[in-house]
């Protein structure tokens, strides 16, 4: 039985693990482009240490499957609709790239011939642009200029040598399309691993979405969002990053939307390794624990995980931290609320008629959630009323489905203190839903962890070997349970 890291080898040599396979239907890629455990390695492998690069994962996206046509690295992207599940319960209209937002993420090894066919199934045309990559002008995907843009029902076969190494991404280049979720991560894997060579190795896609709440439909015109997500999941639906206990860690961060976000790891420090030009030299690596990711940015962080427990990983902008943040939603959630200035259409910038550079609309349009708004008046959120107000007897199913729904703690002058309710009602017990969102790497969570997880949220798990190799044995169990899985371990195997 060859070993992960000597299948980590072949893979990345590009062994053609493909080879045998027709280019894969966007479903078919989808199952078979999952491809867990991969970077699993062994910590004590039988192969000494010679710097070859761990596997990315990327938690909550697939990795994209290729065949090898010659000495041609093909992967095949449909540009589709999507939905996306992206708190439980909550399925959003986005569009993606075989199934998914973000995309599948591309791997490949300095010095690739690559060839990437993409068929655009969307409902108007597109264009796909290699951020940062240094190929032929006629291969950017600037549409226009560099090619025509891709019409519905389209094709068009971009390929080109890699020689570069690094962080880097790919996104359609119509800019509202890129609000509706249509980015991947490309990731450019250097012939030897660097020193220090990382144990574990994570990508976390950036992105975010202005979505009322009673619509699946982004607002890609919006100026300001009330979903933030990390690989298309809000927390608590974010899959944490499992490692052990002084591993050596790479986070490869992503932003493509319309704010920076500074992305804060609990418990660690960490040097910023590379950006999306690539590798930095080692004499620019100075300790941080808050590296802020522009737009169009990519950010590599690593840190040696000395320190065990479960490590809150996030975007520290208080706003990217809540999920359907809505200013209206509150008020008018409940009977007898007060008004609170707008409603929700207009109070996320939701046009009811005239057009989006009328008059009326043009100076205000997209100005946010209702906050800052010009009829926001001063005033709580509503009285509370006797007994416990916030009992959801209207969501029986949430209960069902193991939404913890436990009194809030709530002072009894709670309604004369100026502010409140803040935190109370958007975060904590009341809202925690451990069950809706449990998964091997979830296991052994603090009970009612999920109450305070939203946004731009996640774990990085620092773990002692036994529970490590639990949640794994955990994680395996479930793939097994999964039709159509590829057992990767095993080279043997062969893709059903
Ligand atoms: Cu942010």
């Amino acid at each position: 039985m060859s070993s992960r890291r000597g299948f980590l080898r072949n893979v990345l040599a590009g062994a053609g693990f493909f080879a045998s396979a027709k280019v894969l239907s966007a479903k078919e890629m989808q199952m078979s482009g999952d491809m867990p455990g991969l970077n699993m390695k062994g910590k004590k492998g039988p192969i000494q240490d010679h710097g070859s690069p761990v596997l990315v994962e990327t938690p909550d996206v697939p990795n994209l499957p290729w065949r090898m046509d010659g000495n041609v690295k093909e992967f095949h992207l449909v540009a589709e609709p999507v939905k996306q599940e992206i708190v439980p319960g909550r399925i959003v209209d986005l569009w993606g790239y075989n199934g998914s937002t973000p995309g599948p993420t591309i791997q490949v090894t300095r010095g690739d011939r690559v060839r990437i066919i993409v068929d655009n199934h969307l409902p108007e045309a597109t264009s796909m642009h290699w951020h940062g990559f240094e190929v032929p002008v006629e291969m950017d995907g600037a549409p226009g200029s560099s090619q025509d843009p891709i019409a519905p029902g389209g094709r068009f076969v971009y390929e080109f040598t890699l020689n570069q190494e690094g962080t880097y991404f790919y996104h359609s280049h119509m800019a509202m399309q890129e609000m509706m979720g249509m980015i991947g991560a490309f990731v450019m894997h250097p012939k030897d691993g660097y020193k220090p060579r990382v144990d574990k190795d994570f990508a976390i896609i950036l992105q975010e979405y202005a979505i009322l709440p009673n619509i699946t439909v982004p607002n890609s015109m919006n100026m300001e969002f009330n979903w933030l997500t990390f690989n298309g999941k809000a927390g608590p639906a974010t899959t944490p990053l499992i490692v052990r206990h002084g591993e050596r860690v790479r986070i490869r961060l992503i932003n493509l939307g319309m704010d920076h976000h500074p992305i804060h790891l609990h418990g660690h420090q960490f040097v910023v390794t590379g950006t999306e030009g690539g590798r930095q030299p080692e004499s620019t690596w100075g300790p941080g624990n808050t590296v802020l990711v522009g737009v169009a940015q990519a950010r590599d962080v690593e840190f040696v995980a000395n320190n065990p427990g479960d490590w809150m990983l996030h975007c520290h902008l208080p706003h990217h931290m809540m999920n359907q943040m809505s200013s209206m939603v509150g008020p008018m959630s409940r009977r007898n609320g007060m008004p609170a200035g707008l409603d929700m259409e207009r109070g996320m910038g939701m046009l009811r008629q005239g057009s989006a550079t009328s008059e009326e609309n043009g100076p205000s349009l997209g100005r946010g959630l209702g906050v800052g708004s010009t009829a926001e008046q001063r005033m709580s959120n509503s009285p509370l009323k006797a007994g416990n107000p916030m009992q959801r007897q209207d969501m029986p199913d949430m209960q069902q489905q193991g939404m913890q729904m436990g009194k809030p703690e709530v002072s009894k002058d709670a309604n004369s203190v100026p502010g409140f309710p803040q935190d109370a009602f958007m975060e904590g017990p009341m809202m925690a839903m451990d069950k809706m969102v449990d998964k091997p790497e979830n296991f052994g969570l603090r009970p009612g962890w999920s109450g305070f997880m939203a946004g731009m949220m996640t774990f990085v798990r620092v773990l002692p070997q036994d529970k490590h190799d639990q949640i794994m044995e955990l994680r395996k169990k479930q793939e097994g349970n999964k039709p159509m899985k590829m057992d990767m371990p095993e080279m043997g195997h062969k893709h059903e």
